[in-house]
């Protein structure tokens, strides 16, 4: 493989890119016309646009992608992550031109893509899931029956859905007709599916994702978890590995589980199984991302791994070089999304230029983004400007880590999810580890960022003030006051 193409853009289609490079191999960068300017275009070896800025007509169009492998002569695509990533379809496509889907095959994504299927394929091996319907519901009076019988509140689901998309909680059975016509009717404008299921609602659940490798010689092997509960509206915001309330015991168990699954489906590449686990530390297997995920790099950090060279090797059609006995957790990973968002405004994504963009350095801090100062974040695609990914030897390193690496980011012109973050590191909640997929909503209201927002504007008052009546003795120093621009020198007093 000496020549590949990224489907993809932004921080991931720059990620792939570091890791081809250092494998020696050749790419090939496609983009939209909002992309023209764009690092990852920069960054390839050659770049090709394929279409205008709405991803429907460029970054979603399979023949679009294929015709500039064709062109440039790219022997393999890696998808990222969402866009293609997980279109059967396109995999099929690219197979019939010859080329290589550097992911899994399109059977495996077909069966994936849908989680009565999934759960289906996983009933092979005795995996853990929650009580519900096998098949997708018709009946309502049938549902019914079976709603009671699993016993409420139960959680209707769409078979097609993903980010809780025709999902609704029912909690009596008086309820239940209603919530189901809307979950069919949710669904079937979503996912042009309107097929539903019955699950028992667990109702504090934490989400944990299993990451595995599968190769084209048959060898499974998983990395551990990633804890991903702290999200709101579906979309996740903070993910770390390994979960501080897993048991080597039960991480066990769950390795083997996702390893069950994958080899279900013949798994080839990387891939993540979903679990939740109950306030009794039961877990139960929901679906499989059949793709690279969001938050890889936290795996990264806790085995030492290239998740990407990992997924390019397996495509070369090499067998893993290591065995689930030489994989081991070392130290802890926390990843912050930091998105082009208000917190204060409902999490409004907020449009506008990157006027200050720096990142925080030094020990144990990744970012990975695709933006400089002075770009602009496009209206078009995900409002992510990067993932602020730090490692330490145990949490609490971490967590201090990200603090502080959060403390040195900086970003004007929008706003971010960066004082969230902070929140969020800083909270009793999440530092005693005892939070479930319910923290933000439970915890976090605006008036939470605005007290601190505050407490720092009165800081900067403060060191004004002082360095006034410093100013005899200073002179020339202007006193330094707080900007947005400017958060870690806030504080800086000359006597
Ligand atoms: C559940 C659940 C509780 N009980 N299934 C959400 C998206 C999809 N990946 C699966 N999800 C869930 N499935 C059962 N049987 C809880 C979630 C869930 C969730 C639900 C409501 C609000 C936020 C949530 C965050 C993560 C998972």
């Amino acid at each position: 493989m000496k020549k590949i193409l990224i489907a993809n853009r932004g921080e991931i289609a720059l990620r792939i890119m570091r890791s081809a490079k250092e494998m020696g191999i050749k790419t090939v960068a496609v983009f939209s016309e909002a992309d023209r300017e764009a690092l990852h275009v920069r960054y390839a070896d050659e770049a090709i646009c394929i279409g205008p800025a709405p991803s429907s007509q460029s970054y979603l169009v399979g023949e679009n992608i294929i015709a500039a492998c064709k062109k440039t002569g790219a022997e393999a695509i890696h998808p990222g992550y969402g866009f293609l990533s997980e279109n059967a379809a396109f995999a099929k496509m690219v197979k019939a031109a010859g080329l290589i889907l550097i992911g899994p095959t399109p059977e495996a994504m077909e069966i994936m893509g849908n989680k009565l299927s999934a759960k289906a394929a996983a009933l092979k091996y005795n995996i853990p899931m929650v009580p519900g319907t096998e098949e997708a519901i018709t009946d309502v009076e049938e549902a019914k029956g079976r709603a009671v019988e699993v016993g409420f509140p139960i959680l209707i689901k769409a078979a097609a859905g993903g980010g809780g998309k025709g999902m609704r909680v029912v909690n009596s059975v008086a309820d239940f007709e209603e919530q189901m016509q809307l979950a069919v009717s949710e669904a079937t404008s979503a996912f042009g599916d309107g097929s539903v299921f019955i699950e028992r609602y667990v109702s504090s659940p934490r989400h944990i994702e299993i990451q595995v490798l599968g190769d084209t010689h048959g060898n499974i092997v998983h990395l551990f978890e990633r804890e991903c509960s702290i999200q709101r509206r579906h979309q996740k915001v903070i993910e770390e590995a390994p979960s501080c309330v897993l048991t080597a015991a039960i991480r066990e168990q769950m390795g083997k589980c996702a390893v069950d699954v994958a080899r279900a489906v013949n798994y080839v590449g990387a891939g993540t199984v979903e679990f939740i686990l109950d306030e009794n530390l039961d877990f139960f297997f929901l679906e499989m991302n059949t793709r690279l995920q969001v938050e890889h790099p936290v795996t990264e950090f806790i085995t030492g791994l290239d998740l990407v060279k990992e997924q390019i090797k397996i495509a070369r059609g090499e067998k893993l070089s290591f065995k689930q006995e030489d994989l081991k957790i070392n130290g802890h990973a926390i990843e912050l999304r930091v998105y082009a968002e208000d917190p204060l405004n409902n999490f409004l994504p907020d449009i506008g230029t990157l006027q200050t963009y720096r990142t925080p350095k030094g020990n144990g801090v990744r970012v990975d983004d695709g933006f400089e100062e002075g770009m602009e974040i496009p209206i078009y695609y995900d409002p992510m400007i990067a993932k602020l990914i730090t490692f330490g030897k145990d949490r609490e390193e971490a967590i201090a880590r990200m603090v502080r690496a959060i403390e040195e980011y900086d970003i004007t012109g929008i706003q971010t999810t960066l004082g969230f973050g902070k929140f969020v590191m800083q909270h009793e909640v999440f530092t005693s580890g005892k939070f479930d997929t319910h923290f933000v909503s439970e915890y976090f209201n605006a008036d939470s960022l605005k007290s601190n927002a505050e407490d720092e504007a009165f800081i900067a008052a403060i060191s004004a003030v002082v360095a006034l009546k410093n100013k005899s003795t200073i002179a020339s120093q202007p006193p330094v006051i707080a900007t947005q621009s400017n958060q870690w020198r806030k504080n800086r007093i000359q006597l």
